[in-house]
C-alpha cells in the first residue's frame, strides 16, 4: 500500500511484474535498469536466482516525477513464475499497489498464462484485493517470435484467454528487443499515480514519521 514520507518528502509505492515463468519479467526489469538513467533508476538487486530463473524476487526503485511537491518512488518488484514458489509470490504481493502482468506468447505456455493469471486472482484475494480493484495492465511478451518458425499465440488469443473479462489495457512486446517495455511502464505507472493522488486528495494515504 503507498504510503508518505514525510521527512524525505516521498511517496513510496509497489509495482509488480508477475506472470507464468520463464515469461519475461526479469527481463522487463533489467531492459529498464540497462537503458534509464540513473537519475530516474536506482540500482537492480536480485535475490538468489539459478540460471535464469528468479528464485526470489528482482528489485528496482523508479523515481518517476512529483505530486503536489511530493516525488513519487515505485519501487518495481518481479516474482519468481515457477508454480512451487507461491509463498515467495504472495510475500512479494503483499501491499501492491499496481500488477503489470506479463504474459508469454508461446503456444506450449497458453495453459500457463492462464493458470498463473488464476493465481494471481487467488493471491490478490488474500490481500483483500482484487482485478478489478488494483491498477493492472497485461503485457503480451515474446511477439518477437511471431516471426519465427516457433509456434505462437496471436494477440486476439491472448486477449480471449486473459483479458475478456476485464477488458483492461494491454501492451504486445518483446523485452529481449526493448520493444513494448516502456509503453507498458508508462500506463501502469499512471494508473498507479492516478490511484495514489484520489487517496492523497482524500486523505487516505498512511504517512509514515517524519
Ligand atoms: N525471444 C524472446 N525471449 C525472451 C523475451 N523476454 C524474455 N525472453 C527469454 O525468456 C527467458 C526467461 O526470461 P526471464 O525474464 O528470466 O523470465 P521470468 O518471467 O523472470 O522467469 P521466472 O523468474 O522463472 O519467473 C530468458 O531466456 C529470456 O532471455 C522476449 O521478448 N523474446
Ligand atoms: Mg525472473
Amino acid at each position: 500500500m503507498a504510503f508518505i514520507d514525510m521527512k524525505k518528502r516521498e511517496i513510496q509505492s509497489k509495482l509488480v511484474y508477475y506472470g507464468p515463468g520463464r515469461g519475461g519479467k526479469t527481463t522487463n526489469v533489467l531492459h529498464l535498469f540497462k537503458t534509464m538513467s540513473r537519475q530516474v533508476c536506482g540500482k537492480m538487486v536480485t535475490i538468489d536466482t539459478r540460471g535464469d530463473r528468479t528464485l526470489f524476487f528482482d528489485f528496482l526503485p523508479l523515481s518517476i516525477g512529483k505530486i503536489m511537491n511530493l516525488n513519487i518512488r515505485i519501487q518495481v518488484y518481479t516474482v519468481p513464475g515457477q508454480v512451487l514458489y507461491n509463498d515467495t509470490r504472495k510475500l512479494v504481493l503483499r501491499g501492491v499497489d499496481g500488477v503489470v502482468f506479463v504474459a508469454d506468447s508461446l503456444r506450449i505456455q497458453q495453459q500457463q498464462n492462464i493458470d498463473s493469471l488464476i493465481n494471481l486472482e487467488a493471491n490478490l484475494r488474500e490481500e483483500k484485493l482484487s482485478i478489478r480493484t488494483v491498477p493492472l495492465v497485461f503485457q503480451y511478451n515474446k511477439i518477437d517470435l511471431a516471426e519465427t518458425s516457433i509456434p505462437t499465440l496471436t494477440v486476439e488469443e491472448l486477449q480471449n484467454d486473459l483479458n475478456k473479462n476485464h477488458q483492461l489495457p494491454y501492451f504486445p512486446a518483446s523485452a529481449l528487443k526493448g520493444f513494448g517495455v516502456y509503453e507498458t511502464l508508462r500506463e501502469i505507472s499512471k494508473k498507479m499515480i492516478k490511484n495514489i493522488t484520489i487517496k492523497l486528495k482524500d486523505g487516505h494515504l498512511q504517512g509514515i514519521a517524519g
